[in-house]
């Protein structure tokens, strides 16, 4: 009894001293990119300035990429609570979100997002069906393209095979072709063994996984504007302190700021992509309108389809 007491006593004690000296936390994070690619790059370098400045505080222990998880699980993985913290393309889990299929129709940026209420509805509707906080957003100002091993003369996709993800699937239907949906990680065997003629994927990247060797063209101009969120576990978020969700919030919105090197970053990966011998298909004039108010009309199309109560509210938030 006596002991038992003595116990009791010390498990007060330490309640009563916890908010003034909140313990350390450590958020375990997993990327749906591949380590050191370049839409895992910047949370990378979100995860090294945090763990820097958190000491005490908050740190993050950066379990890996597509290795340690699959891409498409990684939003089911940190809605649950198998992981806090994850790195992932909104289009990797429009399974448990369907209105994540107008984050990369936007036309704002995330700076101007946070401004207008974007960012915050974007958020609410992460936490409610998601059990996610939508801590940021990078990748901003990086267009979409259409890779082919065939030539194309028009807007058109006709016979074509296309390796796509929900972000490129209304446009590439509305255009003919036939879809086949994979993670990054199987494009190159696709196009190897001939399965896919074609693959949708952002201007930059597609040195990371030596798709080079299997791409003669890109279609130009590009499209939709890349999101790769950063995803915490709701439950987990609720229970940080102040200064640990202020420390998120701080070093995510240094993250979104480095989006501003993707107008060099593109340039040179347009200059990589000729260098290796990748020839630009440049619609333009009225077949250009033509390839972007398709894509635009498709993709909001689908929204409607798909998120019908909030498609409206997320067009006009989003985009100018
Ligand atoms: O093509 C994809 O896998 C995809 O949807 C995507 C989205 C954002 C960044 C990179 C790829």
């Amino acid at each position: 009894m006596k002991y038992r007491l003595g116990l009791l006593g010390v498990v007060a004690a330490c309640l009563a001293v916890a908010p003034a000296m909140a313990q350390e936390v450590t958020l375990r994070a997993v990327n749906s990119f591949a380590e050191g690619s370049a839409f895992a790059k910047p949370f990378e370098e979100f995860i090294a300035k945090l763990n820097a400045e958190g000491k005490g505080v908050l740190q993050i222990n950066y379990i890996g990429g597509p290795k340690a998880m699959p891409p498409f699980e990684v939003g089911n993985a940190v809605k649950t609570g198998v992981i806090d913290i994850g790195n992932a393309t909104s289009a990797f889990y429009t399974n448990l979100l369907p209105e994540g299929n107008a984050l990369w129709l936007a036309t704002r940026t995330i700076q101007e997002q946070r401004q207008n209420g974007a960012w915050e509805f974007v958020n609410k509707l992460h936490n409610e069906k998601m059990n996610v906080w939508y801590l940021g957003r990078g990748g901003d100002g990086i267009p979409f393209h259409l890779y082919l091993t065939k030539a194309i003369d028009k807007p058109e996709l006709t016979g074509l095979t296309i390796r796509v993800t929900p972000v490129y699937r209304a446009f590439f239907t509305a255009l003919g072709a036939t879809l086949v949906q994979t993670p990054p990680g199987e494009v190159y065997t696709a196009l190897e063994r001939g399965v896919v003629q074609g693959y949708g994927w952002p201007v930059q990247g597609i040195f990371d996984l030596g798709w080079q060797e299997r791409t003669k063209y890109r279609v130009d101009p590009g499209f939709y504007s890349v999101d790769v969120g950063v995803l915490v576990n709701l439950d987990k978020w609720k229970k940080l302190s102040q200064a640990q969700q202020e420390l998120l919030t701080k070093t995510v919105i240094w993250m979104e700021g480095l989006s501003a090197r993707n107008v060099e970053l593109n340039a040179a990966e347009l200059k990589r992509q000729a260098d290796s011998g990748i020839q630009p298909i440049t619609f333009s004039g009225p077949a250009a309108d033509k390839w972007l108010g398709m894509a635009a009309d498709a993709g909001w199309a689908y929204v409607k389809q798909v998120a019908p109560e909030n498609a409206d509210k997320l067009r006009a938030l989003l985009t100018k």
